[in-house]
């Protein structure tokens, strides 16, 4: 790379992974140091855990093996390896206190800024290729961020973050057709050009997708309220047997955190008790559910083939596209991303961000379930660890798409996969539903 290439992006690694630091700290220094520790539910890692692994992949991929420097704390690589210790178990490991972690992910952080002024970029191999490596621990730390304001909305307790609110529904979203018809044809889905991309994104390949219907809109919690309302959680023949079983084992009878007081439904959010929002996007449900209220409405899911036509191909050009709105980065008019705000916009927000056939929030506010189990792409490699993607492909994962009001734009893309298990509610995933298009 050439002397300006490098210096330029330099200051876009260091400035990615800057704000990603200031998210962290947010996260981690508005509560007590015994709540860093506690484990406010078995699903989640104690915060203190999730900082310090955000330290520990840094020293990993930076500084051992993007600057090839001597290991720093190498003998706490088992405690924060997360396939050596499940999440439920984490509070009993002998973790660095909070002091301590603080201290190892500045310590970490001060020598890849070394680093990074001593010119590391300047190297060669596919770890620095266009910065990936940077790129990468980038979203790491982002997406552990996400984890961590997961954590958050589990604790009991009295607010600790709050944010301004999302922007309104745009005036024309009313007058919004309720669906769109993607025509059929082929597309390129993934990318083989996006350079901080990660392995499950690529690469571009062509795929025929047959002609299909999508929602204009994600599916509301006044929408989804009709499916409650209508003994939705009561009627084994909307479900999945695996969810119908999931809905007698535990009760369920409505998303997670949603409760019944007097005739209306509230929850609790952040610390803070509200009404649910009738035009929010619906927030909080499983895989199960989110195909269980599908099948009711007489709808499926889409496939992730689908949801990616929908967000990046253009029909003008026939190309893939990098968002919705065109390849632009995200910007604050164009998706409801990055903890600005601690809640999903109005269905009908961010007009800007909407896609050539007339999509809406495709990106950003709610991690959108898809129909598609996580598989690799044809002509997949494992880079630079197994671990990220390759372990977690097959029937047990399902695909999420978009992003939620969570995720930060270095993590968002429009090829970006995330997946989880069927079953999981705590995450700040939604839908939208899908149907053929007649004649197909
Ligand atoms: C892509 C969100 C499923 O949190 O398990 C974090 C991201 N991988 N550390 C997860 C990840 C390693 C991953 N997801
Ligand atoms: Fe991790």
């Amino acid at each position: 790379t050439t002397g300006a290439g490098t210096d330029t992006l330099r200051e876009q690694v260091a400035g990615v992974l800057l704000a990603a630091r200031d998210r962290t700290r947010l996260l981690t220094e508005c509560v007590t140091d015994a709540e860093l520790t506690a484990q406010h539910s078995p699903l989640m890692s104690p915060l203190v855990w999730d900082l310090a692994h955000i330290g520990n992949q840094e020293e990993v991929w930076l500084l051992r093996a993007a600057a090839g420097a001597e290991a720093l704390r190498p003998e706490i690589d088992p405690l924060y390896d997360a396939f050596r210790h499940p999440r439920a178990e984490r509070p009993g490991l002998p973790l660095l206190p909070p002091r301590e972690a603080r201290g190892y992910v500045a310590e970490v952080r001060g020598r890849v800024l070394d680093a990074l002024d001593g010119g590391v970029l300047r190297g060669e191999g596919p770890l620095l290729d266009g910065g990936f490596a940077f790129g990468m621990v980038a979203q790491h730390e982002q997406q552990h961020d996400e984890t961590m304001l997961i954590t958050h909305q589990l604790r009991r307790g009295p607010a600790a973050l709050s944010a301004p609110p999302p922007p309104p529904a745009s005036p024309d979203a009313a007058a919004l057709p309720a669906e769109v018809l993607v025509p059929g044809g082929p597309f390129t889905m993934g990318t083989s050009t996006e350079p901080w991309a990660l392995d499950n994104e690529r690469p571009a390949h062509v795929r025929e997708v047959a002609p299909f219907h999508l929602d204009t809109l994600p599916v509301t919690n006044g929408a989804y309220r009709a499916f409650v309302d209508d003994g939705g959680y009561a009627e084994p023949r909307w479900w999945h047997p695996d969810g119908w079983a999931m809905v007698r084992r535990h009760g369920l009878t409505a998303p997670l955190f949603w409760r019944r007081e007097g005739g209306t439904w509230v929850r609790r959010r952040f610390g803070v008790t509200e009404e649910v929002p009738p035009h929010e996007p619906v927030l909080h449900v499983s895989w199960y559910e989110a195909a269980a209220y599908a099948a009711w409405a007489g709808r499926r899911l889409p496939t992730e083939e689908e949801w990616e036509k929908a967000a990046r191909h253009d029909p003008a050009t026939g190309r893939s596209r990098r968002y919705p709105w065109g390849d632009d980065d995200p910007g604050p008019g164009h998706a409801n991303l990055g903890q600005r705000h601690l809640r999903p916009a109005a269905a009908g927000a961010y007009p800007a961000g909407a896609s050539p056939l007339g999509v809406r929030q495709l990106i950003g506010d709610v991690w959108e379930w898809t129909a598609s189990d996580f598989l690799p792409y044809p002509g997949f490699r494992a880079f630079p660890y197994r671990e990220y993607s390759e372990v977690f492909f097959g029937s047990a994962h399902k695909v999420l798409r978009g992003g939620s009001f969570a995720v930060d734009p270095v993590a968002c893309r429009g090829t970006f996969r995330n997946w989880d298990l069927p079953q999981r509610r705590q995450i700040f995933a939604g839908f939208r539903t899908a149907r053929d298009a007649e004649g197909r």
